[in-house]
């Protein structure tokens, strides 16, 4: 079984022709593949806010095909504090499958009490289907 699931996954991603490898997975088109310590991110650099993410998981089911689950780390690159930050992603994320934030179509809504110092970070996780992270980007940032 892991060895189909191997084959999947490298056939999927041979076929993603807009993507490209990052590590065993792939990043989107706006992101940058970064590697520490041997740690592959598809990092999106805005000046304000960097977002960072992390493939910590994968399966394959019959139904819904492969799947990732995936650390989302925001960080704060502005002086300011700042709240009220709306996170786009070009795939309909799924409410039941997100952690720390909330999906409103192809929108991701951080909670109200959430607020970001300068240069400190917030971290959220949600599952996706396919072989990579979600395309996101920022949509709305207000400061404090
Ligand atoms: C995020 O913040 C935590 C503490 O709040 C810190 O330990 C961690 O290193 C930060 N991560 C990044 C990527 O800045
Ligand atoms: C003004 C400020 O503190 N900016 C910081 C935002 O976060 C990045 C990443 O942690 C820092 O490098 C900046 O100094």
């Amino acid at each position: 079984m892991k060895y189909l699931i191997t084959v999947l996954l490298l056939l999927f991603v041979v076929s993603l022709g807009s993507s490209y490898q990052c590590g065993y997975y792939s990043c989107t088109p706006g992101h940058t593949c970064t590697n520490s310590d041997g740690e592959f991110k598809c990092v999106y650099n805005k000046d304000e806010l960097i977002i960072s993410q992390i493939v910590t998981n994968s399966w394959y089911d019959p139904t819904n095909g492969v799947s990732v689950q995936v650390l989302a780390n925001v960080i704060n690159h502005t002086h300011r504090t700042i709240k009220n930050v709306i996170i786009a992603s070009d795939v309909k994320l799924n409410n039941h499958q997100i952690w720390g934030a909330k999906i409103n179509g192809f929108l991701i809504d951080f909670p109200d009490y959430v607020t970001i110092a300068p240069g400190k970070n917030y971290t959220f996780g949600y599952i996706s289907y396919g072989v990579n992270a979600a395309h996101l980007w920022v949509q709305r940032v207000n400061s404090v």
